[in-house]
């Protein structure tokens, strides 16, 4: 098998110290980071996605992947930031303010990251002030929340105030998820997208930005 698949192939298990020592051998060898990146440590992650989606993976298997694309990527980030390497866009997360659940929030960056996005993850607690501040800030195309508890779930509504106060509307679209949120609670606060899950953040955030599937 050539090294990129057995990379992909090592991600898919969840194999972090081997997907290290074959990232960076084929670094060794002359790979090119993109080719590491998309044909290794993206595919890995897409197969993670779908058999998640397909109910074959639980929540610890796609954090485990997860786990070992961060190492991956943590090698190839250097040469990536050195060639002509840009992301699919720029999404900027946080769970919103008042809330410190963040299980599900760094599942969904992981996932996101695996699918080439490069997200600037704000934490937890996370006020609209820096929301939009970070994305004005990042120039960036998304602002991702979550929140998990019926109390914090109407912060979500004032961060997309404040996006429309800072006159981004246009440049910048909203999303939002957790486990009490609803593609209703989404129209009613007028965020742009809901998502449910990792995989479908992932799917949700290339439909309103219009990047090819
Ligand atoms: Co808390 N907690 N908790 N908690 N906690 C819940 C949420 C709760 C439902 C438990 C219960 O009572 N049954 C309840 C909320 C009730 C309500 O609001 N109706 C609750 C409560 C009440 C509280 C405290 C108030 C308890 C207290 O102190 N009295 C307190 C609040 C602290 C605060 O935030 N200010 C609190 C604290 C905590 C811990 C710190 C102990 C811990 C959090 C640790 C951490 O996150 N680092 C914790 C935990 C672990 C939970 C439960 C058990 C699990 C949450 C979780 O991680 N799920 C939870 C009960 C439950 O859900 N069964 C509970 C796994 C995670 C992968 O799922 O986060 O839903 P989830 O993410 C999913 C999707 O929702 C989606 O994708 C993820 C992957 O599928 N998603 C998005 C999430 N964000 C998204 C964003 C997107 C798209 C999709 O786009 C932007």
């Amino acid at each position: 098998m050539a090294l990129i698949e057995e990379i992909r192939e090592s991600l898919v298990v969840g194999n972090a110290p081997l997907v290290n020592e074959l990232t960076q051998k084929a670094l060794d060898e002359g790979a090119e980071a993109l080719d590491i990146l998309n044909g290794g440590l993206v595919a890995g992650m897409d197969i993670v996605a779908a058999k998640w989606k397909a109910g074959e993976y639980y929540i610890p298997n796609v954090l485990i992947a997860a786990r070992a694309m961060k190492q991956g990527m943590a090698l190839i980030k250097p040469k990536l930031l050195e060639g002509d390497y840009k992301a699919k866009a720029v999404a900027v997360a946080g769970t919103v303010k008042g809330d410190l659940h963040d299980i599900g929030k760094n599942l969904v960056v992981m996932m996101m990251e695996g699918a080439g996005f490069e997200v600037i993850d704000l934490g937890t607690d996370v006020s609209p002030q820096k929301f939009v501040e970070t994305a004005r800030e990042k120039n960036a195309d998304l602002i991702m929340m979550s929140a998990l508890l019926t109390t914090t779930m109407m912060a979500m509504k004032d961060v997309v105030a404040a996006v429309k106060d800072s006159g981004m509307s246009d440049k910048v679209k909203t999303m939002i998820g957790g486990a009490p949120i609803t593609e209703k609670f989404a129209e009613e606060i007028g965020a742009d997208g809901y998502a449910a899950d990792g995989s479908s953040a992932v799917e949700k955030a290339k439909a309103l930005l219009g990047i090819a599937a």
